[in-house]
């Protein structure tokens, strides 16, 4: 099949799940063409089935905001007669959804049928497409997308109530290629750059938003250091970074805390760490507890959204409501403090995270893309 991708480009979980997808697919043999404003950060242009394409927004000064969209769709429009695209597969109501659909009309009015899918993925519904500035037209476009699909149920339980949304919802959860987490000798991280061998490392990883509820983070791992000898990799890059380093300077652990910033080696670092926390405000599915999982590490997260979906009370680790910092400290400690209980829980970790292994989730995707192409014949 031929199939475009238009995902963000950046750090972010959309783009990292629709960057694995076009690499899988291209592995699989398909001819992927990622269509964005800058290459994906996770994308190797190393297999010839994968194609990127730059979306550029000439400068006009007349513009106060440059016309992103308008451009979007007519690169889309472009790619899809010269690489006689089959399905166009947009990550991101925002404006993604929207900006494929002008494509889809514009290809129509010139006698092309472009099925377009729609994967949504938690902040474009739950916080930025819930805004009544964008609202009628995320609604409008996710109920022109051919196919719907969401990262877990509670996300289209959301959009459900948030959204008048008449289209079918598939839940297609995040993926993960376990074989890929396996920690490399040869490695410039080592976990000696990270801590003692008497030290547990207790890792988050984030865009570091609000959502990610930073402070959280910070007050956890000034609990758990009391007790349990640790440091607290911090890894990612975001609004909220500067709160969390003057916490720890007021709080007078900063020798205990490493601020990583964007990393390309966070399976290295996650394969040497003990426990991974994620006491999010909200997470549609929380790719990076499953990335942490599959790593063998036990997962400290908030109960909300689709979290519960993705880590298991007792098993993979613990959940805790949103905020409630002293429970979820308290089930950090009980974990860390008991070496055969940490083991259990790393291998339970694995095991669970097996059951997302992008070899399962892939045919999913795979045959909604021939529905889509069909439904057109
Ligand atoms: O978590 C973020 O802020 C980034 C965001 C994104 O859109 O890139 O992540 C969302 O999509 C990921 C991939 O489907 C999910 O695993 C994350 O849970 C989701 N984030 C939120 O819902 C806050």
């Amino acid at each position: 099949m031929k199939i475009a991708i238009v995902c963000y480009p950046t750090f972010g979980g959309s783009g990292v799940v629709a960057t694995e997808l076009g690499l899988e697919l291209a592995r699989r043999g398909h001819e992927v063409h990622f269509i964005t404003y800058s290459q994906p950060v996770r994308l190797a242009l190393l297999n010839p089935n994968i194609h990127y394409h730059e979306v550029h927004v000439p400068e006009y000064p007349l513009f106060h905001y440059q016309p992103y969209e308008l451009a979007l769709s007519s690169k889309l429009v472009d790619m899809v007669k010269l690489h006689k695209i089959e399905v166009l597969h947009v990550h991101y109501a925002i404006p993604h959804a929207y900006a494929g659909y002008m494509a889809k009309q514009m290809l129509k009015s010139e006698g092309i049928k472009l099925p377009m899918i729609t994967t949504l993925h938690g902040t474009d519904i739950t916080l930025v497409g819930n805004h009544p500035f964008y609202k009628p037209a995320v609604t409008f476009s996710i109920n022109k997308s051919d196919y719907v699909t969401s990262v877990s149920q509670s996300l289209k339980e959301e959009t459900y109530r948030l959204f008048d949304v008449k289209k079918e919802i598939e839940v297609i959860p995040n993926f993960i290629e376990i074989d890929k987490n396996k920690i490399d000798e040869n490695s410039s991280c080592h976990r000696s750059l990270m801590a003692t061998q008497d030290q547990k490392i207790i890792t988050h990883i984030s865009n570091f938003r609000k959502v990610k509820r930073i402070p959280d983070v910070i007050k956890i791992f000034n609990e758990i250091q009391k007790q349990i000898p640790s440091k607290l990799m911090m890894v990612g890059e975001g609004p909220e970074r500067e709160i969390a380093e003057r916490m720890c300077d007021d709080l007078k652990i900063n020798d205990k805390v490493i601020f990583f910033g964007n990393s390309n080696e966070i399976d290295k670092i996650l394969s040497y760490s003990d426990l991974f926390l994620l006491p999010s405000e909200t997470e549609s599915f929380g790719l990076a507890a499953l990335e942490a999982m599959a790593c063998g590490v036990p997962v400290i997260s908030s109960n909300s959204g689709g979290l519960p979906e993705v880590n298991k009370q007792g098993y993979s680790g613990y959940l805790s409501d949103v905020g409630d910092v002293e429970d979820m400290a308290q089930h950090a400690i009980s974990i860390l403090s008991d070496d055969a209980e940490l083991l259990k829980f790393k291998k339970n970790a694995l095991a669970l995270a097996k059951e997302f292994d992008i070899l399962k989730i892939m045919p999913l995707y795979e045959n909604l893309y021939l529905r889509a192409i069909e439904k057109y014949k």
